[in-house]
């Protein structure tokens, strides 16, 4: 039993759409997460299955082909080898990728849809529902189009107003058509299932009140769904593409199954048990997918993206729950959004990077890098170009590569390229191999936490202490005064690259091979599923791993650095036209839940005035200000600088979040917030009033 009390550990990641190539939103939100999670598991010697697949039903894959004009099964034949050929070249590490059109899944998601139904679980609702007489078919979902009843938008699908943002069902739109033929719906009777879920809210909210670890963004959702109530959920629906509902236990229940298929959010997470499964059977023991999913000694972890939370946290546990014999997950460690260059990601605009023509251009680790640094772990985050460039060039160049590079080109030159003794060792030595052997832990506890920015920000410290101990002991002078003080620089600096050859694997897989193939370094357990079981593990890498008199191996470059138009060139392609045409404009954004009125209340608005407005050098964003709100004044950090100039704010009226706990910035303190409105594309304006300073907003 390892110290956490758990013997294994499943980790699956959000199954992808195959409707679609693979971009960075996707990777920041779940892959990577969870690639990393896995990576460095193995690496601890944890019993780790990591599964994910393509996800290739629903009705978003038959609007997607319709589009197109073939058939589903066509369209997923063509995205999920992409998507396989693209997360292999990134360097994702499944135990298995799966698909959900697979046998085995038809039969575990319609085996689970049975028992179920045997436990009497599911209700049943006969509804009239919108049914197109021409196409001869239900319209679920996104198959119609209407206008929508809380904001007039004229094509609001029947699942969603993507203009304001509202959660619809077919029958409240107005003037309803069908997007399959035109024509407008007639009302039709139809039996569906229903998972009844308030049904499980005791059990859910007494599971969910366990894990007050849980991340801020992932428990803030959930309450608001069990605070809501959650109410019955159809779970199949009358479409020609999906697993079909089990015949036998729909005749046992009186229904005519005919048509009727299992809804993509029953089926897809159920996938992770069948990917599970295909993996047992590839590996020839069926049965052992079991004790991952079912015995309570396994830590089952899922990663997903913000949109997924209310399936994984809420109706696939209380599937699970209605089962029985199945184990809940640990964690839901979903991250937020990723916008790309300041702007809302956006497939249908092409503002979008798209990974395998990302990996057409650059080696995957560079991407892993500057993503890791940059998850969305609990706020919405930014990917830019020009932050790529400068994570490439003044991190991995200039402070990874050049801290092994100056130490193997030493080494080759100054010690024979082998492994110098260390002897007499001078405080300076002796104090970074003491800071080198904490390092395992400081990493590794960061993984372990979910906190993978934290993680790699780590794995970059040690680099620059190794940097910092090569500066300070400055061997290019002992060289010739003190040749043993310069060996041992050489000795202690090889130490930290062979602790770094390890310890940077979660994160730059393929540049920590070939460290370790310059540093002749064997016996390095793999990160990979059955790799290599080495007899170094992560905690090993806090100790001196390179033998005296080992033989180097040739020096290389790690990184090479990118140019201005290599980064230029990337950005030209964000939003230029791709096949589809670009929208109009951008929509608005989605509205929020709904919060009650005690929310609205423990917000401290006031009115204030801008008295100072200076840019704060060192940052691209920020600004500083002092807002004089009456009864006293407060500094105000803003990120507004690429929106006004700072002498243009003096004066302005202005309303403050007055009760924001004070954050540090750039090693300021901002004590609240400005309220702006941010509009379609982007641009920021304040928001003024005549109130005297200190008024309260209400
Ligand atoms: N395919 C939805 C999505 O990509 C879905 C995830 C399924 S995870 C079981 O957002
Ligand atoms: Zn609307």
């Amino acid at each position: 039993m390892s110290s956490s009390g758990f013997n294994r550990i499943m980790v699956t990641a959000a199954l992808p759409y195959a409707n679609g190539p693979v971009h960075l939103g996707h990777l920041a939100g779940a892959y990577l997460p969870a690639d990393l999670f896995s990576r460095f598991q193995r690496m601890k010697g944890e019993d780790v299955v990591f599964v994910c697949g393509s996800d290739e039903m629903g009705v978003a894959i038959m609007v997607r082909a319709r589009n197109e004009g073939i058939n589903p099964q066509d369209l997923v034949d063509r995205y999920h080898p992409m998507i396989v050929d693209a997360f292999a070249g990134f360097g994702m590490s499944f135990d298995h990728y799966g698909r959900t059109t697979s046998p085995v899944h038809a039969e575990t998601s319609q085996d689970f849809f049975r028992t179920l139904a045997r436990k009497d679980v599911f209700a049943l609702k006969t509804e009239e529902q919108l049914y197109d007489p021409e196409a001869g078919i239900f319209l679920a979902d996104r198959f119609v189009i209407g206008t929508c009843p809380t904001c007039g938008n004229d094509n609001a699908y029947g699942d969603q107003c993507e203009k304001c943002g509202s959660t619809l069902s077919p029958k409240e739109l107005i003037n309803p058509r069908s997007t399959l033929s035109d024509a407008t719906p007639e009302l039709k009777e139809t039996t569906h299932f229903y998972l009844p879920l308030g049904d499980f809210q005791g059990r859910l909210d007494q599971w969910i009140g366990t894990h007050s670890e849980w991340k801020p963004n992932v428990l803030g959702q959930v309450r608001s769904w069990l605070n809501d109530g959650l109410r019955d959920r159809a779970i199949t629906r009358d479409v020609p593409w999906g697993v079909p509902v089990p015949t036998d236990v729909a005749q046992e229940l009186g229904i005519d199954a005919t048509g009727k298929v299992i809804y993509v959010w029953f089926d897809a997470p159920i996938g992770y048990i069948s990917d599970t499964k295909e993996w047992a059977i590839k590996k020839g023991d069926p049965e052992a997918w079991r004790p991952y999913w079912q015995a309570e000694d396994t830590r089952l972890v899922h990663f997903i993206g913000k949109d997924n939370i209310v399936f994984h946290c809420l109706m696939f546990p209380a599937m699970l729950m209605a089962h029985g014999g199945y184990t809940l997950p640990e964690n839901v460690p979903a991250n937020e959004f990723l916008n790309i260059e300041g702007d809302k990601l956006s497939t249908s605009r092409n503002w979008a990077v798209w990974l395998h023509e990302f990996l057409e251009d650059f080696e995957p680790d560079l991407l892993r890098y500057a993503l890791a640094t940059t998850l969305p772990e609990t706020k919405d985050a930014d990917f830019n170009w020009t932050e790529f460039q400068t994570r490439v060039n003044s991190e991995l160049a200039d402070v990874l590569g050049n801290f092994v590079n100056r130490t193997l080109t030493f080494a080759a030159r100054f010690a024979d390229g082998k492994v110098p003794a260390l002897v007499n060792p001078s405080a300076a030595d002796t104090a970074a191999l003491d800071e080198l052997a904490t390092f395992p832990d400081r990493i590794g506890s960061a993984y372990d936490a979910y906190r993978n920015r934290e993680a790699v920000f780590e794995t970059m410290a040690l680099a620059r202490l190794g940097n910092k101990y090569f500066n300070d002991t400055e061997p290019w002078h002992t060289r010739k005064s003190d040749p043993q003080a310069c060996a041992n620089t050489i000795h202690v600096s090889l130490q930290i690259c062979a602790a770094l050859a390890v310890l940077m694997e979660p994160v730059l897989p393929f540049s920590a091979a070939k460290l370790r193939t310059m540093l002749n370094l064997s016996g390095v357990r793999s990160s990979l599923p059955d790799g290599d079981q080495g007899s170094i593990a992560w905690q090993d890498a806090g100790t001196s791993l390179l033998v005296d008199g080992l033989e180097l191996g040739e020096p290389g470059i790690l990184f090479t650095k990118i140019d201005d138009d290599v980064i230029e060139a990337q950005k030209a392609k964000l939003g230029a036209p791709e096949g589809e045409p670009a929208e109009e404009s951008a929509p608005f954004e989605p509205l929020k839940e709904l919060i009650q009125y005690d929310d609205f209340a423990k917000l401290d608005l006031r009115m204030g005035t801008i008295i100072a407005a200076e840019e704060l050098p060192k940052s691209k964003k920020l600004v500083r200000t002092e807002v004089d709100l009456g009864f006293e004044t407060r500094q105000i950090l803003a990120g507004i600088k690429e929106h006004f100039a700072p002498e243009d704010l003096i004066g302005k009226r202005v309303a403050v979040v007055a009760n924001l706990a004070p954050r540090k910035m750039m090693g300021l303190e901002s004590q609240g917030m400005i309220l702006m409105a941010e509009d379609r594309e982007g641009a920021l304006f304040l928001m003024q009033s005549d109130g005297e300073n200190g008024s309260v907003i209400r």
